[in-house]
């Protein structure tokens, strides 16, 4: 089922998996997904659809289909991967890969690309000398369907590394050919806590005032996100990462007059009643301060109002 050689391989064929696969299958780089919930019965090979925007077209988009293998998550499939990317959500991290584990060689190193913080302090001491990346990427994409996704911007991808064993140099050159305005940084945990920054202050006000994220440019909104992003550069300082405050803000600002018109990621989880990334992302704020023995009120109101959101089974939205 595995053509022998696949050494990249994602887990997570949602909407960022299925981009970063096919920048990687377009740049000529043999990749699979792990069939986890593909029916691996019936098919070994996926077909999607990636419609690209290329950054100097403004109206046309490429269209282009795909069929990459399905990599059965057994010992002989698995045993000669070399690079795992993990493009679930946040709070599926844990989950997906730990049973993987024991199937994975000791060379092989994790990448792990997703909003919110948190599972890498989890999965750290469990995967041994294995090497762990992080990254984040603000490409925009959505999925239409299943198999067919439309990417709608061209934000920029960090990737540096964490712990264990350095990714390899030819992985990580393929890695920055391949995915468009990427970068590999020395130090990923302070471009995290800034990613954490712009999802922290746009994601839960969205989700609570069923609002697009243009809609927080309004000065109503302006108390909550100072307070969110007051507490956020307090807390990350004791964690050790100084972050610039004045700089943050500005980001956020930015990232609100640039996708003005998009309902987040949040308000979506919300409005189709999924469960949302609060707990990796405001939840990671609350858990940090809680370690250094401080509380982050706005943050905390911010988690308690979206479990209420996620409990409550008609939210309204849309
Ligand atoms: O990453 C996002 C999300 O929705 O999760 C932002 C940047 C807020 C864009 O909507």
């Amino acid at each position: 089922m595995i053509s022998a050689n696949v050494e990249i391989a994602i887990l997570g064929a949602g909407a960022v998996g299925q981009l970063i696969c096919h920048q990687l299958h377009a740049a000529g780089i043999p990749v699979g997904f792990i069939g986890k919930n593909i029916d691996t019965r019936r098919e070994q090979q996926l077909s999607f659809t990636a419609f690209i925007q290329p950054e100097q077209m403004t109206s046309k988009a490429l269209e282009s289909h795909y069929s990459v293998p399905i990599i059965e998550p057994k010992l002989e499939a698995l045993s000669g991967i070399k690079l795992i990317i993990v493009c679930v959500k946040a709070y599926q991290v844990l989950d997906a890969i730990t049973p993987l584990l024991d199937k994975l060689s000791s060379q092989c190193h994790i990448l792990l690309l997703h909003n919110g913080m948190g599972p890498h302090l989890a999965l750290a001491p469990l995967i041994g000398t294995r090497g762990l990346s992080l990254g984040t990427t603000s490409q925009g994409v959505l999925r239409h369907n299943r198999w067919q996704i439309k990417q709608t911007g061209h934000g920029l991808t960090q990737i540096g590394h964490f712990s264990g064993q350095p990714l390899d140099d030819r992985y990580r050159h393929l890695l920055l050919e391949a995915i468009p305005n990427c970068e590999w940084v020395d130090a990923i945990i302070p471009c995290l806590w800034q990613k954490l920054a712009v999802n922290a202050a746009i994601n839960p006000l969205t989700a609570i005032h069923k609002c697009t994220n243009g809609t927080l440019a309004q000065p109503q909104f302006n108390h909550t996100i100072a307070a969110i992003l007051d507490e956020l550069v307090y807390v990350a300082a004791q964690d050790g990462i100084q972050l610039d405050r004045v700089f943050l803000q500005d980001r956020v600002y930015r990232v609100i007059t640039l996708t003005a018109g998009n309902f987040s990621s949040m308000h979506q989880d919300v409005a189709h009643q999924r469960q949302t990334e609060i707990d990796q992302i405001n939840g990671y704020i609350c858990e940090r301060a809680k370690v250094h023995g401080l509380s982050a009120t706005t943050n905390t109101e911010m988690c308690t109002k979206i479990k209420q959101l996620e409990t409550s089974k008609s939210s309204g939205h849309i």
